[in-house]
Parts: structure tokens; sequence; C-alpha cells
């Protein structure tokens, strides 16, 4: 296994927080470098892309979430080894990068400009995703998105599920995955049960 250091910000959740899980899940050793907020303008310029997550692996530097966690996912056994199979997790990750994107890009605006964003995207971009994504699992037999088995593609999701119905994003209504996805709103709840998941959780106090 060759020597990872995974660096990212300083909280559980995020373009990071996949990659975290994939190593935890797979018993794969990392160095978990946690970037406070406040230290991030000083390393900015020394990140390839000046942004994070960047992985090191034996010493080279990888970049991009969706690669990372193909790449951990591969090593980690989250991946799958059919071509069409890793293209549908492929599929998931870069939806909810997409709709995680358009969702981000209000995180700067002023109030009555985040309001109006927030509620198209809530009635557009988040509603379309929701039922799309959950249509692929449906797809995939209702509990995991390919193999009958946890990937990294259902990692990814959860996370997103999770900030969704975390309350979290203002003026997106907290029961949106219900009202759209509801197998999406268990699909969370399964992941979070996971056993190691759990766990990880668990004994980070969270
Ligand atoms: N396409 C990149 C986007 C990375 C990205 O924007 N990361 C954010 C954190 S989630 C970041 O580093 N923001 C700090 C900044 O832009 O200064 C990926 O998927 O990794």
């Amino acid at each position: 296994m060759p020597k990872l250091v995974f660096t990212y910000f300083d909280f559980d959740g995020g373009r990071g927080e996949a990659a975290r899980l994939a190593m935890h899940l797979g018993g794969i050793a990392f160095e978990d470098k946690r970037i406070p907020g406040k230290d991030w303008p000083a390393l900015r310029d020394k990140m390839p892309f000046q942004a994070m997550p960047v992985l090191e692996v034996d010493g080279k530097m990888i970049t991009q979430s969706n690669t990372i966690n193909r790449y951990l996912g591969k090593l980690a056994g989250l991946y799958p080894k059919d071509d069409w199979q890793a293209a549908l997790v492929d599929e998931v990750m870069d939806a909810v990068e997409d709709v995680s994107t358009k969702i981000g890009n209000t995180m700067a605006l002023e109030a009555e400009a985040k309001k109006k964003a927030r509620e198209a995207l809530a009635a557009g971009p988040i509603t379309r995703f929701l039922q799309q994504i959950e249509a692929r699992l449906k797809a995939g037999g209702g509990e995991w998105f390919v193999e009958k088995r946890l990937t990294i593609a259902d990692l990814k999701c959860f996370l997103w599920i999770r900030w969704l119905k975390s309350g979290a994003l203002d003026h997106v209504p907290a029961d949106i995955v219900e009202q759209h996805a509801p197998l999406l709103a268990k699909h969370l709840e399964r992941v979070k049960n996971h056993p190691k998941i759990a766990a990880y959780y668990a004994a980070r106090g969270k």
C-alpha cells in the first residue's frame, strides 16, 4: 500500500469526506491532515489548483475529489471492476458534484440574492437531481447504486443528502429529500447505520 497523506478542511463533510470514509471502510492507513479555515490562505498557493482535497501518494500529489474518490475506491474495494458498473458509479458521483457546485455557488451571495437563488435551486435543479439520482438507486435494486453493495457512489450521495437534510441550507426546505426522493432518505439511514460508518462517527464524537 502506498503512503497516503490526505489534506482537506477540518470538518466532517464536504468534498473531502467520501475519501476519508472510503479509507476508513477499506482499513487503509493514511495521514489525515485537517486544515483549519484560518490556515487556508497561507496554504492556498501551495495547492496545484488552489483548492482541496489533495491526496499525496508516496509523495506525489493528486487533486479533484472524484478522481481521488475513484482511486481510493479502487484501493478500498469500493469501486466496481466491471466497466459499465464503474460508469454508473461515476455518473452518480459526477451528478452529485454538479448539483453540489450549484449549491456551493450560492454560499457567498448576499441575503436577498441567496434567498432567490436557493429557492430557484430547490424548485429546479435540486428537485430534478434528487429524482434522477433516486431513479438510479431504484435501477440498482433500491438499496445500493450498483452491485447490491456499498460503493464510493453511496458515500458521495450519502454526504450530499446529509447536507440537504441538515437544515444548514437556508431557503432549501429541510424535507426536500422526503418530498422528492424518499428512497434517498432511506439510503442515508442505510449508509449512516453501516457498522463501520456508525463506529467512525461515534469515535469522532458525532
Ligand atoms: N473540482 C475540485 C473543486 C475543489 C474545491 O473547490 N474545493 C473547495 C473546498 S470543497 C476549496 O478548496 N475551496 C477553497 C478556495 O477555493 O479557496 C474538486 O472536486 O476537488
